[in-house]
């Protein structure tokens, strides 16, 4: 199996339970449901709630108990997408092949659509079954990632970057990128019954992951190398090859885990060599 397989065969499992999260848009107010549904159905890659689900399975815990996170991150992930196309942000008119949620529906709607996929993250961690200790730090977890240290920290500071540092750079692609990836693979090594140990180690994996994956998602966008990307500081050669130093770090952090961490280092190259 290669990464891209494994992600397929995730896909279908985390939109069914996106699918029973979401409230459904013949429930008031139905703008409102429908505007947070738009980017979902299809979704996105799906990218962290699988790397949540593999490192659930990499310390040989169960997905079904990873799963609830898994969801939780997909929901924090989309409304920073919505947030982040927003015209007083990134001012982006299309996401995943379709009108931005703010263009589709207008500019309050999207707002409120992406505060309320916030809000409903932190409902589907709450109210989830299973160990409810190790549910209040991976939500704590996901709070972090998401907050002013971390997401929206990234988010001030690329708004407001300036310069071609390669060390800066990495620092805002480790907040605004890299601190929800890491929370995907601790949280899912906590869920899946780590010890703590185990939970660190995924975490520096998805940490390294999470700014291979912002500089190869640079590299494939590399006409905008403006801005806060790499590219304004080093060749596109130079880049890539961080990108795959990096990777090879993460990996490095699952070697101990042997087999039972293979998919998690299949989507870890499929995340930073994709094509796409
Ligand atoms: C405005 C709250 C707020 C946050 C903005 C994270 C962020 C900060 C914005 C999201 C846009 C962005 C450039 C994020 C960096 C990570 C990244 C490469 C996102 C795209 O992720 P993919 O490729 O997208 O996993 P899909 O569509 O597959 O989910």
């Amino acid at each position: 199996m290669d990464g891209r397989a494994y992600l397929l065969e995730q896909q279908s499992r985390i939109g069914a339970a996106l699918e029973a999260a979401l409230p459904p848009v013949s429930e008031p107010p139905e703008a409102l449901h429908r505007a947070m549904r738009h980017l979902f159905f299809p979704a996105g890659k799906c990218l962290r709630p699988a790397l949540v689900i593999a490192s659930a399975e990499a310390v040989g815990g169960a997905a079904s108990r990873a799963l609830p996170l898994a969801v939780a991150v997909e929901l924090v992930h989309t409304y920073s997408l919505i947030h982040d196309d927003l015209p007083c942000m990134d001012d982006d008119a299309t996401r995943r092949g379709r009108p931005a949620v703010h263009v589709a529906f207008g500019e309050a709607t999207a707002v409120l659509a992406g505060d309320a996929l916030l809000a409903l993250a932190f409902e589907v961690l709450a109210r989830a079954p299973g160990d409810a200790p190790l549910l209040l730090v991976a939500s704590a977890e996901l709070a972090r990632a998401a907050g002013s240290r971390e997401l929206v920290g990234g988010q001030v500071l690329d708004l407001a970057f300036a310069g071609s540092d390669a060390a800066a750079i990495e620092d805002v692609h480790a907040r605004k990128s890299a601190a929800l990836i890491a929370a995907c693979t601790a949280g899912g090594a906590l869920l899946g019954g780590a010890d703590a140990r185990r939970v660190e180690a995924l975490r520096r994996f998805g940490r390294k992951l999470g700014i291979a994956f912002q500089i190869a998602d640079d590299l494939l966008d590399a006409d905008q190398a403006d801005g806060c990307t790499l590219l304004a500081a080093l060749p596109p050669e130079a880049a890539r090859q961080r990108a795959e130093a990096l990777l090879c770090e993460a990996e490095s952090e699952t070697l101990e885990l042997g087999e039972a961490a293979s998919p998690l280092r299949l989507l870890a190259r499929y995340a930073v060599r994709r094509a796409e």
